[in-house]
């Protein structure tokens, strides 16, 4: 056996070794990336996930409604001053970085009525719990439009360089009226996806 066959197996075995280190490492890095962006965007698992706020209207699983696959979708609706709302808290701990660029997309189907009724997307860059130090606030413009139709809603923010985000994002959907009577908001929201640098 000269030198270069003794040596074959033992290249084989090492680059075998590199694989499976690469793809062990490749796994565990999309697992955590679909543990720690968004779980149960479509609502087809009820609440779960999610925190949902009637604050004086209605925030509630509409199991009539779904886009696309399933049956379900989050209601939120208000025919006074009121902002129901559904949101996710601290997701991305540890993933997601100052200089990252957010990607929010939700499909919404709905109407206003009366004066003063909007639909709001607001993001939260978060600390972490008990750190001190407000958290950056970012309400997307232009705002969603409701019609009879599911329209897809996409906007994205990047995090400033200086922005610290020991504890993640969060992200609110709320319907709102101020104090304009008359006024009615119905949305219903589905499929909602958070992308991270898309
Ligand atoms: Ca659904």
């Amino acid at each position: 056996m000269n030198i270069i066959n003794k040596i074959k197996p033992s290249i084989l075995l090492l680059f075998s070794a590199l694989m499976f280190i690469a793809c062990t490492v490749d796994d565990e890095g999309d697992e955590l990336l679909e543990e720690a962006f968004l779980s149960n965007g479509n609502f087809e698992s009820g609440q779960d996930k999610w925190i949902f706020y009637p604050n004086g209207g209605t925030a509630e699983i509409d199991n009539s409604l779904s886009n696309g696959k399933g049956s379900n979708s989050a209601k939120i609706a208000t025919n006074g001053s009121s902002n129901p709302g559904i949101k996710q808290e601290r997701i991305g701990v540890g993933v997601i970085n100052p200089g990252d660029i957010i990607q929010i997309d939700f499909d919404h189907i709905g109407s206003v009525a009366g004066d003063g009724g909007i639909v709001n997307l607001i993001l939260f860059i978060e600390r972490a719990e008990g750190e001190s130090g407000a958290p950056i606030t970012h309400i997307f413009e232009p705002r969603p439009i409701l019609s009879e139709n599911w329209t897809t809603y996409s906007q994205s923010y990047t995090i400033p360089n200086n922005a610290i985000v020991t504890g993640g994002i969060s992200f609110l959907i709320e319907s709102v009226c101020g104090g304009d009577s008359g006024c009615i908001v119905n949305a219903n929201i589905d499929n909602v996806i958070i992308s991270i640098n898309p």
